[in-house]
This record gives structure tokens, C-alpha cells and sequence, in this order.
């Protein structure tokens, strides 16, 4: 099989990466990673030559070009269907691409007021109006399935589910945005698990900055 390459951006503010990177890192699935920083003028024009979106991520894999994160997820998922990249049960699948896809289109207040930043020390900032609403929605998501499945992840073991959320975990954390025991102990079992620390590990080390995603 041709390897798999997986154009990423910095690991200190790119969501998007992070959630393919986690998926399949979390999955032990073979793959190279390339990582084009961002520019910090708005646009690194390098994206336009691998990316027909001028976005990433992007997997490469011999001719084939995906993009969109969870396009991603599921095209390595389709090719290693023995990875446990999604839940094993059928009614656990389709419920995992129900919350990721609300996590791909959803949380807009969330997403936009609160850039992932895995440097940033802990802190509030104020908050626009729609976000208790988003955090409220994901603090649901979260307790209904561990509930569900017993945890510690979303659906028991790691999956994609919990990839397409991991930079929320972050968010919650660097913004201070949670105190309740139960969102409290997802986002520790997220952030104890070794693909967030490999990721975590190499944002620390990235010395670029982003002035726009420093909120
Ligand atoms: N919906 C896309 C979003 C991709 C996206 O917005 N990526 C950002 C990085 S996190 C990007 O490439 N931005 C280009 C730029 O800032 O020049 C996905 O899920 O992959």
C-alpha cells in the first residue's frame, strides 16, 4: 500500500490537524506527517500546493488527495477497518458520526471566541453570548454517552468520536470554562491519553506565534 501522508499545520493552534492526527495516531495506524506552519499574514500559500482547499488537513495517499477532517477519519478508517478507528457497534457508529459531525458544523460561539492553544496558560476571557449554549450542548454529549458506555471515553475505548473532540478539551481547559467532576474527568482521560501527549508535547516546543488565535 502506498504510504499515507497527512499534511498538518501547528500543533500549538490547528483544531482540524489535531483531530485526523489523533484518530490515527490513537489507532496505530502508519502514516508521515508533514507540518507547514501557518503564515502569520493570514494564509500560508504553501497550503494552496497541497490542499485543493488551500486548507488542512489533507492526506495524501499515492494519487489520491482527501480533505476535510472527518473525510480523512473515514477514508483511513475504510482502508484499516480493523483499527478500531470507530466504535464497533453499529448503533454506537452512527451515533459517533452524528456528535462528530455537530462538532464539524456546530459550536460556532465556541469555536470562534476561544482558539485552540495548547500553550496558553489557564485563564477566562470574556465570553459572547451563544457560547454557555454551546458548552452546555457539549457538556451533554459527553455525560450522556460515557454514561452509556461505562467510559472513560465517549464510547469506551478511544475512537474518532473522541479525536473530533479533543481540541474542545482543550478549550474547556486553557479558557477555564468547566468545573463540573463529570466534564472534568472526560477531559482528564483525553488529556492523559498518549496520542494528546505526543501532540500536546511537540505544540510546546513550536515557537511560532499567532497573534489572531491568542485570545
Ligand atoms: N472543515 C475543515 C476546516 C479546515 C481548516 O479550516 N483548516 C485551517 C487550519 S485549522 C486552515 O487550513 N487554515 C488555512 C489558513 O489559515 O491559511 C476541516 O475539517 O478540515
Amino acid at each position: 500500500m502506498d504510504k499515507l501522508t497527512l499534511y498538518i499545520a501547528n500543533k500549538n493552534y490547528s483544531s482540524w490537524s489535531m483531530r485526523p492526527w489523533m484518530a490515527l495516531t490513537a489507532a496505530g495506524v502508519p502514516f508521515e506527517e508533514v507540518l507547514i506552519p501557518f503564515d502569520d499574514a493570514g494564509g500560508n500559500p504553501k497550503f494552496r500546493e497541497i490542499s485543493p482547499t488551500g486548507r488542512v488537513p489533507v492526506l495524501h495517499h499515492g494519487d489520491v488527495r482527501v480533505w476535510e477532517s472527518l473525510a480523512i477519519i473515514e477514508y483511513v478508517a475504510e482502508l484499516f477497518p480493523d483499527k478500531g478507528i470507530w466504535p464497533k457497534a453499529a448503533a454506537d457508529r452512527l451515533v459517533a458520526r452524528s456528535v462528530s459531525m455537530e462538532m464539524l458544523s456546530g459550536f460556532r460561539a465556541l469555536r470562534g471566541a476561544c482558539p485552540m492553544n495548547m500553550r496558553r496558560p489557564k485563564g477566562k476571557i470574556e465570553l459572547p453570548v451563544g457560547l454557555g449554549e454551546d458548552v452546555g450542548r457539549i457538556k451533554t454529549i459527553w455525560e450522556e454517552l460515557r454514561a452509556r458506555s461505562g467510559g472513560p471515553f465517549l464510547f469506551g475505548d478511544f475512537t474518532a468520536a473522541d479525536a473530533m473532540f479533543a481540541p474542545v478539551v482543550n478549550r474547556f481547559d486553557v479558557y477555564d470554562l468547566v468545573t463540573d467532576a463529570e466534564t472534568l474527568a472526560y477531559m482528564d482521560a483525553v488529556k492523559s491519553h498518549p496520542a494528546w501527549t505526543a501532540w500536546r508535547d511537540a505544540a510546546l516546543k513550536e515557537s511560532w506565534i499567532v497573534p489572531s488565535d491568542e485570545a
